[in-house]
């Protein structure tokens, strides 16, 4: 493994600057991009990539979507932000259509992902006290293991990764753990009066593609409604037709009863993140309790109606099931011994390196890059691949032969 994997000159300076003044919190895979179109990705000195990873999916309609980017000029060229404290005339519109698409009563727009998550559990915690009956402060919220939610203080206390939570304790209280895919553990956690909520990813991202046995949503929505306890589905990764469906929870015909949306609602141009849920769980929270001042501004709202119709329109939940089973069928064929595992729904898919080095995944993903194609590995031994989901047969298939070029320069 002796390649020479040095950059140019020219993005040696940009990785210079960014050790120089930004804090050192990613480990980033050495290419500095300037320009992203569809599929593709393009560096500083001009050289062309598939991107696999998509902004970690929220690029799904591929980068610099012509008519998202095309609404987005028109609205920051007529008004951006109003805060909440004012009107505007767009939301009241991307509230009613947003609702209509995914067939809830009302929503709560934020901006980033994490910050879905922690509105999905206060709303939570409130019909815990105010419908369910919890005693004051008693409200418990269930996570799966292996969860990944984002980087605030409460949702590095679900984690169960260390390098996620350790050190910045202490912890919020209130929140309970169960192994993934496991009903039976989440039955005996469900008992306790006091939980108010499930919340879980329908695929976990972060974990590797970790999907749960057919039937899994099913079951959690059936002990949900048992025992009185809301279901919270995390589909900011998993959702908007990633998956091969709209929702990943469409795959089992199941409604969570809070669902949370974020990144590729606004195809990768704006943190735009949205709470759905029925008026009884959303009717708790009243004036002055929640909000904040980008969450629901008129130039997202633009964005987000035009990021929901394209996906649609443009059939990409569609594609992502028959470009995915080209994927992964693909990947098969490649007979790799390296790949051990080649596992995912719709475009939203992993390969597990079956390799005594841990280090070979990320020699694999700097291989990748000098053939032209992006992708990052996650806990080791795994590296996800999912492209935006406009992609074509051909450019799959041109893909699948650059992992296989990478591959052999390994073996
Ligand atoms: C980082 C992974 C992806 C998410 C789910 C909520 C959030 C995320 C299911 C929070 C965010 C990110 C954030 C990014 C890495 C990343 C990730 F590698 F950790 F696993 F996408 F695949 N729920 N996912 O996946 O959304 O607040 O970031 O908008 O470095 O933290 P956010």
């Amino acid at each position: 493994m002796s390649t020479n994997h040095d950059v140019s000159a020219k993005a040696a300076k940009y990785l210079e600057l960014e050790d120089q003044f930004g804090a050192h919190n990613y480990h980033p895979i050495p290419v500095v991009l300037e320009k992203g179109e569809g599929v593709y990705l393009y560096d500083v000195d001009g050289k062309k990539y598939f991107d696999f990873l998509s902004g970690y999916s929220a690029v799904n309609q591929g980068h610099c979507h012509p008519a998202i980017v095309k609404t987005l000029q028109e609205q920051a060229a007529k008004l951006t932000l109003t805060s909440r404290a004012f009107h505007n005339n767009l939301l009241g519109e991307y509230e009613a259509y947003i609702t209509k698409y995914f067939g809830y009563d009302k929503v709560l727009p934020m901006n980033t992902g994490v910050e879905g998550g922690e509105t999905a559990i206060k709303l939570a915690r409130r019909w815990g006290y105010n419908v369910k009956g919890i005693a004051e402060n008693q409200a418990r919220i269930i996570f799966a293991e292996g969860n990944f939610w984002g980087r605030t203080l409460a949702a590095i206390s679900s984690s169960t990764d260390p390098s996620s939570f350790k050190g910045f304790g202490p912890y919020m209280p209130g929140f309970g753990l169960v192994p993934y895919n496991d009903l039976a553990a989440l039955e005996n956690e469900l008992k306790d009066a006091n939980v108010a909520a499930f919340m879980v990813e329908p695929i976990q991202g972060e974990a590797g593609v970790v999907l749960p046995d057919d039937g899994y949503l099913k079951g959690v929505r059936d002990l949900c409604t048992k025992y009185n306890v809301l279901f919270i589905a995390d589909e900011i990764q998993t959702g908007l037709a990633r998956t091969g469906k709209m929702l990943a929870c469409d795959h089992e015909n199941v409604r969570p009863d809070i669902l949370i949306l974020g990144k590729a609602l606004s195809g990768g141009t704006l943190p735009i993140s949205a709470v759905l849920a029925d008026n009884i769980v959303m009717m708790q929270i009243k004036p002055g309790e929640h909000g904040s001042t980008y969450g629901g501004n008129p130039l997202a709202c633009a964005v987000a109606m035009k990021s929901l119709e394209v996906l649609k329109t443009e059939k990409m939940a569609e594609n992502a099931e028959a470009m995915g089973q080209l994927l992964r069928k693909e990947l098969e064929q490649l007979n790799s011994p390296l790949i051990k595992l080649v596992r995912g729904r719709g475009l939203l898919n992993a390969i597990v390196i079956d390799h005594k080095d841990p280090e070979v995944s990320w020699e694999l993903c700097l291989h990748l890059r000098d053939l032209g194609l992006l992708a990052k590995p996650t806990h080791g031994d795994k590296i996800r691949f999912a492209p935006p989901l406009i992609i074509t047969e051909a450019q799959i298939k041109e893909a699948v032969a650059i992992i296989g070029a990478a591959l052999k320069k390994l073996s």
